[in-house]
């Protein structure tokens, strides 16, 4: 059974209130940091942990606490993106909806070490039952002292608020998020400058994932160097993953960094196998965003070895070999799977979610969308398929934000390892066209 840091008391009676949370150890994090810590205290250990950003990207979450401008006059905020929306991702939800303490929590530890008065969470408009879930919470730590002017006689003061989107996927990227909390439409910004330079109102700000503050807390109550004792190399403590698709047991699981993709989806601990007793075709890791990877790649790495739940062996040899363990949204496909479908599913999604700004993006993720869809349905010609790599390969890198590139890469990797399925679309285009027609080698 491995270590479950954040989760251990999720299914606790009563934990998302104030008075069970607190039974169970909760705010003891707030105690120690603002009664015994400074705040650079608390950034240096947020440093030395290695906790690494949970919301996809993987940043280091110390280094980009320590790249906080501290401008005279100006106020800093810590922003928590809440807005999950990546297709096949849960876990922040989960979380959010379960222990919500343990991120009002991390809100005010993170809040204190970046010297922030006033705090945010952005979550996903369609997630308005949590937001009012979180907001009990917040009414119950301000009633508490946990929140308000001078939090337990510290002198430190803090507001929090919940703020909610509007349904848009876009507003999940950060920049986004900013000028949709501004009140105007989420349009990415470019990058340079970072949120930690020109953030929320034009000053500096830290956003961070939901996971990555709720990890806060134990990181600050239990020490840096035993946090960083869980995981492999740069990939350090635990991790929630989305499982779903088809396996026997789906749900969010906390695991320990490292253990191998083998055990997470073939063990009961976790998935519990492909379901119907089928083999399993295909698996996407972390999110819809990420390059889809067939079952010997997934299993294995380039270099033969098992491929483990890190950040780093789940890269391993590039997009050629390897996908990204992004935001840890696990979708496994049995071979009843068709990937054409698939990835005509997911372009469809890129294609309503583009905020239209950069030409490559709004026009490429139409033309992906329409490519397969004619493949799909029967219309394909061979050339079709070239066509969608070099489409995919003029938004890769051409776009303001990773949106492009999210629509992109599963594209292009699907015909990569896929290649023979799409061409089976196009020789049969009456078996395509039937519901349920899947290719099968046999
Ligand atoms: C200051 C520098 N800050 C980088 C910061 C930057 C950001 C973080 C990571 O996309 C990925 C995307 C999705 N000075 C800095 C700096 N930073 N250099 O570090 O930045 P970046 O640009 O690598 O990533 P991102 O824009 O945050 C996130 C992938 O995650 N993804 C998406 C998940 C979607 C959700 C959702 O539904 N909400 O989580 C899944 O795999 O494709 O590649 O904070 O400011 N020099
Ligand atoms: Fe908008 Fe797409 Fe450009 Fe991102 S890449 S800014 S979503 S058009």
């Amino acid at each position: 059974m491995g270590r479950k840091l954040l989760t251990e008391h999720i299914n606790v009676e009563g934990i998302e209130t104030f008075d069970v949370y607190r039974k169970h150890g909760g705010y003891a994090s707030v105690e120690k940091a603002l009664k015994t810590m400074t705040p650079e205290e608390v950034v240096e250990e947020v440093k030395t942990s290695g906790l690494r950003g949970r919301g996809g990207a993987g940043f280091p979450t110390g280094m980009k606490w320590s790249f906080l401008a501290k401008p005279e006059g100006k106020p800093r905020y810590l922003v928590c993106n809440a807005d999950e929306s990546e297709p096949g991702t849960f876990k922040d939800r989960y979380l959010m909806e379960k222990l919500p303490h343990l991120l009002v929590e991390g809100m005010i530890t993170s809040s204190y070490a970046l010297g922030c008065r006033t705090s945010y969470i952005y979550i996903r408009g369609e997630l308005m039952y949590i937001l009012r879930i979180l907001e009990k919470a917040i009414a119950e730590a301000y009633a508490n002292g946990f929140l308000g002017e001078n939090i337990l006689g510290s002198g430190y003061s803090l507001d929090l608020h919940v703020h909610p989107g509007g349904g848009a996927y876009i507003c999940g990227e950060e920049t986004a998020l900013l000028e949709s909390l501004e009140g105007k439409r989420g349009n990415p910004r470019n990058k340079p400058p970072f949120p930690a330079v020109w953030g929320l109102y034009g000053c500096p700000t830290v956003v961070n994932n939901v996971e990555s503050i709720a990890t806060v807390p134990w990181i600050v109550n239990n020490t840096a160097a035993e946090y960083a004792k869980i995981g492999v190399g740069r990939s350090t403590g635990t991790k929630l993953i989305s499982a779903g698709g088809n396996i026997n047991n789906p749900g969010v699981y906390e695991i320990e960094m490292g253990i191998t993709v083998e055990e997470f989806i073939y063990s009961d601990e976790y998935c519990g196998g492909i379901w119907k007793g089928r083999d399993m075709k295909a698996v996407i890791a972390g999110g819809s965003s990420v390059p889809i990877l067939p079952k010997d790649l997934i299993l294995k790495t380039a270099a033969g070895e098992d491929r483990l739940m890190t950040y780093e062996s789940l890269s391993d040899g590039g997009f050629a070999t390897g996908t990204m363990l992004g935001s840890g949204g696990f979708f496994v496909m049995d071979d009843q799977t068709c990937i054409v479908r698939h990835t005509w599913t997911l372009a469809r999604f890129y294609h309503h979610e583009s905020c239209g700004q950069c030409s490559p993006c709004r026009e490429g993720t139409g033309w992906l969308e329409k490519v397969l869809h004619r493949i799909e349905y029967g219309h394909g010609h061979m050339h079709d398929i070239d066509l969608l790599v070099s489409v995919a390969k003029q938004i890769e890198g051409n776009t303001i934000c990773p949106l492009g590139d999210a629509a992109a890469w599963p594209v292009a990797a699907a015909v990569r390892h896929f290649r023979e399925e799409f061409e089976w679309h196009v020789k049969h285009p009456e078996q395509a066209t039937s519901p349920g027609a899947v290719f099968n080698k046999n």
